[in-house]
């Protein structure tokens, strides 16, 4: 059963431009209710606000919905991309009253893959400014920065920097005290759209200031056929995969190729 209900169209030069495009009514009912279900039995593991990934590993909604919906060649087309390749899947929930805004980043610096990374992050709930809207500087992604990563509080507010001494990186300016020197945007999303975005844009995430209204957030992280697997970049050792040498194009048992043309 398919996940899209429309074409990708012009989106493809948007998405290449600023780095973040909205997709409105990406998912079909038989989807969205299932993934619904699937996140909320997963809440029932009690765990901390980024540590629910990789969910694709297991058999079930999340793994069938990454390979076998459709989504994958929406990934694709959009990223102008002969193949696609699952990195990995991951959850966020902003519970009411979590008013801790998830601090300005960007992705990648995280992982072991340079070149084009894209997440689909598809919304569960209503999400809007009160409860924790996503939001982006257009353009960045192209700005050739790699910021050092960071660790974050349970929440994902800023705690401390890792790798200071590699050179690779540089340190992030403080995005939120700067605001007025950025284009800044964020789109209030209906349950079933979906947000595509590049590994290297900067965003961050409203808190949610709400008492009643959960959001919940899917997120997958795509490599497209420019990505090249570097193990000297990240800090995520459980994206390591020995299978694949420095500069490989990312596909492997690891990381499986969900869409090819
Ligand atoms: O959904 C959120 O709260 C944060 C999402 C995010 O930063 C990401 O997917 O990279």
């Amino acid at each position: 059963m398919d996940v899209v209900t429309k074409e990708v169209g012009n989106l493809s030069d948007r998405y290449a431009k600023d780095g973040v495009v909205r997709i409105k009514g990406a998912l079909t009912p038989y989807w969205l209710n299932r993934l619904r279900k699937a996140v909320d039995e997963e809440l029932k593991r009690g765990e901390r606000y980024f540590a629910y990934r990789n969910m694709r590993m297991q058999q079930g909604i999340f793994r069938d919905f990454c390979m076998k919906s459709g989504i994958g060649r929406l990934v694709a087309d959009l990223g102008r991309s002969d193949w696609t390749s699952l990195i990995f899947d991951q959850m966020f929930v902003k519970e009411p009253g979590t008013r801790t805004r998830t601090g300005w980043h960007t992705d990648q610096p995280y992982w072991p893959i340079d070149g084009s990374i894209m997440t689909t992050w598809i919304a569960l709930d209503e999400v809007d400014e009160d409860n924790g809207a996503l939001e982006f500087i257009p353009g960045s992604h192209a700005w050739g920065m790699k910021y050092r990563p960071f660790i974050t509080d349970q929440k994902g507010a800023f705690l401390e920097y890792l790798c200071r001494d590699d050179p690779q990186y540089c340190d992030m300016p403080d995005f939120e005290a700067e605001r007025c020197k950025h284009t800044i945007v964020h789109w209030n999303l209906e349950p079933g759209d979906l947000l595509a975005f590049d590994g290297f844009i900067v965003h961050s995430a409203m808190g949610n200031r709400t008492s009643t209204r959960r959001r919940r957030g899917y997120a997958i992280r795509f490599a497209l056929d420019r990505a090249r697997y570097d193990p000297d970049q990240g800090v995520a050792e459980w994206l390591s995969d020995k299978s694949l040498a420095k500069g490989a194009p990312v596909r492997s048992d690891f990381f499986p190729v969900v869409f090819s043309c």
